[in-house]
């Protein structure tokens, strides 16, 4: 299998996230630079049906995209540990929680960060008020999360899901643009520290480069 993968966008790094927590290590990474528009070429095109990462190409030749789609392949080939759910109850709630985190939280801060950092004014015609209204959004919904964290270590469950790592993830994103949670919502500080010092939070990102 291959992964069409790039470092810092939120979306890849979910599936990286994911296989780390699994321990996948027999899927070829392929890197492909957005600003270069690498993703826009024909041939990718031809595999992926649309101009995004990340996407998954099986042995068969066919192609997954959508990280979360990629993630429950990924399940259901290496079961253990368990991300999505195992009983019928479990799985509703990750799911539940795993949907909270992405239209919530993740795409509006994805969306924020999209239309402010200057890098990325090469895939966004970017608008300062689209980065703002995101802003607001993403930071009123945390108080969302922060209720939930006040009364569980992790989002949906007693156990790390793809629920957190589609929350952390996204909410990581925003360090591009110095935006970072309110240091009031301390249960979403906790469980972000938790999320930082997992051996998973470094898969596939670049060194810290010196201030
Ligand atoms: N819903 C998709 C979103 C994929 C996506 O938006 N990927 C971004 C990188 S995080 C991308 O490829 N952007 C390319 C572009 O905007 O041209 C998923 O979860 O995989």
């Amino acid at each position: 299998m291959k992964l069409y993968d790039t470092p810092l966008a939120p979306n890849p790094r979910r599936v990286r996230w994911f296989m780390a927590e699994k321990g996948i290590n027999d899927v070829e990474v392929v890197t492909l630079n957005l600003i270069k528009g690498e993703h826009k070429t024909p041939d990718y095109l031809a595999k992926a049906g649309l101009a995004n990462v990340p996407a998954l190409e099986l042995d068969d030749g066919s192609t997954i995209t959508e990280s979360v789609a990629i993630c429950r392949y990924l399940e259901s080939r290496y079961p253990e540990p368990n991300l999505f759910g195992r009983t019928p109850e479990e799985t509703a709630l990750i799911e539940m929680w795993m949907r909270r985190a992405e239209m919530l939280v993740a795409t509006p801060f994805m969306m924020c960060v999209r239309h402010t950092h200057p890098a990325l004014a090469a895939l966004e015609t970017q608008d300062p008020a689209i980065a703002e209204y995101n802003k607001q959004a993403g930071i009123r919904a945390l108080k969302v999360l922060d209720r939930r964290l006040s009364e569980s270590e992790w989002l949906a469950t007693e156990r790390l899901t793809i629920a957190d790592i589609v929350a952390f993830v996204g909410i990581d994103f925003g360090r591009l643009i110095k935006l970072s949670p309110p240091e009031e919502l301390t249960h979403v500080g906790r469980w972000a520290q938790a999320m930082r010092e997992r051996p998973a939070a470094k898969a596939g990102m670049p060194a810290p480069q010196p201030a």
